[in-house]
């Protein structure tokens, strides 16, 4: 138990703690006893799988008002571990958990709740933690009995229990703004602001969702391919949720020129912005694979442009494209240098960090994910890149996707239905089993590539940026109009 020693607040000192259990469950189990209201309560349900589960924490603050707090327990057995977590700051030694709040639910009036999250791993048991303290003082107030009976069943690993929304971050001074109905049927207008919840990404109303769409080639080769009748036919007649904005920052991309990169890939985000569409700014390394040779640039760039699309819903940060030749830590080490300059401006919107290997969770070099489960980024609201190739990348990638897809937040940032040069044929059943594999798992994705370079990955015959056309599948090649099939299919978004 962590016990954080300090003077003893009125209304949070608690006495007699002992056999108090403030919880105890093993699947769902709410607390029944109520105990005399001192100090705080906590409620604690899990859903759980084979060897994971996602945790759900509701902290209610019985005593006086705090202003930042703590949240306190042991895991009962020590193969029990968080993975990832939400909407607090999670810290794990031995089987010792700390929750820290954020900074937009640190303030907890009295009588006032929070609910916080996260995703664990467990080896040979799952018991839930019997004992909590809220800034140092053992939780055993609380008549915090759920009215309505929590959900005990076991949910396949893919999809963790709908978990409450988390906070969009309003100002702490400020009551949560009321989620407006949906304005329009685009895809930001149906979802908004988005969030990693579990191992999912999830839309304003907390329900786990997919975006399908596209990705740019390199700005600095096919500027011509996005302009408003290319994104118009994106938009509507492809009917894609998503465009990936691929700045490379070598091979002639944003090191020759920042500024000029930093205003192309705002005027794309406002262009997407305008069609409902959600925009992926992917900071395209690629050689050299060290992120770190990138860092200083990765700083500024991403300083402009979450200070210059803070208020935006529709902005998805892409920290590093492929990685290679490096280890998991030096990316972790990049990602956590990286992530606080966005969160500095923008603070609610999603990250996402390139994994090992050119982004393929390590397998490409002999690795897999379990690297990243047991050395987890530091941050929140983040998710982690798979990339594939669909006739190079075969069973060995999807069966190491479908294992890493229950414990960790993926997301298909860049993937071809042809080989991993970007050329040759559509391998259409290679394709057609990843898309419906990503399809079940809700794993977002962009296509490499909405351009017309010479090459089997274009979605465009070469020459159609030169023309006016772009909707329709006459200035299509095969994979563009495999692809305009998948994408164009409905979406069917949850709306509360
Ligand atoms: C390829 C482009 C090609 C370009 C090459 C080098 O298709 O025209 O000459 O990059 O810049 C990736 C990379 C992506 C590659 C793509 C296909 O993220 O930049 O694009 N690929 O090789 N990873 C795996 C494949």
């Amino acid at each position: 138990m962590i016990s954080i020693p300090r003077p003893s607040r009125r209304g949070l000192l608690v006495g007699g703690a002992a056999g108090a259990l403030a919880l105890a469950a093993t699947a769902v189990l709410p607390m029944t006893n109520a105990m005399a209201a001192t100090g705080c309560a906590v409620t604690y349900t899990t859903s759980s799988w084979q060897g994971g589960f996602t945790a759900t924490v509701t902290i209610k603050n019985l005593g006086d008002p705090v202003n930042g707090w703590t949240l306190g327990f042991t895991f009962p057995d020590s193969g029990q571990r968080v993975v990832q977590g939400w909407s607090a700051t999670y810290q794990q030694s031995g089987s010792a958990v700390t929750a820290r709040s954020v900074d937009y639910n640190g303030a907890l009036a009295t009588g006032a709740s929070t609910t916080i999250g996260f995703n664990g791993s467990w080896t040979s048991a799952n018991p839930s933690p019997t004992s909590f303290t809220l800034n140092g003082t053992t939780c055993t107030g609380g008549t915090t009995t759920p009215t309505t009976p929590p959900p005990s069943t076991t949910p396949p690993p893919t999809t963790p229990p709908p978990t409450t929304p988390p906070p969009t971050t309003p100002p702490p001074t400020t009551p949560p703004p009321s989620t407006p109905p949906p304005t329009g049927t685009t895809p930001v207008a149906i979802n908004g602001q988005l969030r990693v919840c579990g191992v999912n990404l999830c839309n304003q109303y907390g329900r786990p969702i997919q975006l399908r769409g596209m990705s740019t080639h390199g700005l600095q080769w096919f500027a011509q391919c996005y302009n408003d009748a290319s994104l118009n036919a994106l938009a509507d007649d492809w009917q894609a949720d998503l465009l990936r904005i691929s700045m490379y920052v070598q091979e002639e991309g944003y090191e020759t020129n920042p500024t000029g990169f930093t205003n192309q890939v705002n005027t794309l985000v406002d262009k997407a912005e305008a069609r409902g569409l959600y925009a992926l700014i992917d900071f395209h390394t690629l050689t050299p694979g060290d992120p770190m040779y990138n860092l200083d640039r990765a700083k500024t760039f991403f300083a402009a442009v979450s200070a210059r699309n803070a208020a935006k819903k529709n902005v998805i940060y892409e920290i590093t494209n492929e990685p290679n030749g490096v280890s998991w830590s030096t990316i972790k080490n990049y990602a956590e240098q990286v992530i606080p300059v966005i969160r500095a401006n923008d603070p609610d919107a999603v990250v996402i960090v390139g994994t090992r290997g050119w982004s393929s969770l390590g397998v490409s070099e002999g690795g897999n994910s379990d690297e990243i489960v047991n050395n987890p980024v530091r941050a929140d609201n983040i998710m982690y890149t798979f990339h594939f190739y669909a006739a190079s990348h075969k069973d060995n990638y999807r069966n190491e996707v479908q294992r890493a897809a229950s414990r960790l937040p993926l997301f298909v940032t860049e993937f071809g239905t042809v080989s991993y040069t970007g050329d040759g044929a559509v391998d259409s059943a290679s394709s057609t089993a990843w898309l419906d594999l990503l399809d079940r798992l809700k794993i977002s994705y962009a296509n490499w590539t909405y351009s017309d370079a010479s090459e089997g990955s274009a979605a465009f015959k070469p020459g159609t940026c030169y023309g006016g056309t772009y909707a329709g599948t006459s200035v299509l090649t095969d994979s563009g109009n495999f692809m305009r099939n998948r994408i164009r299919t409905p979406d069917n978004f949850p709306t509360s």
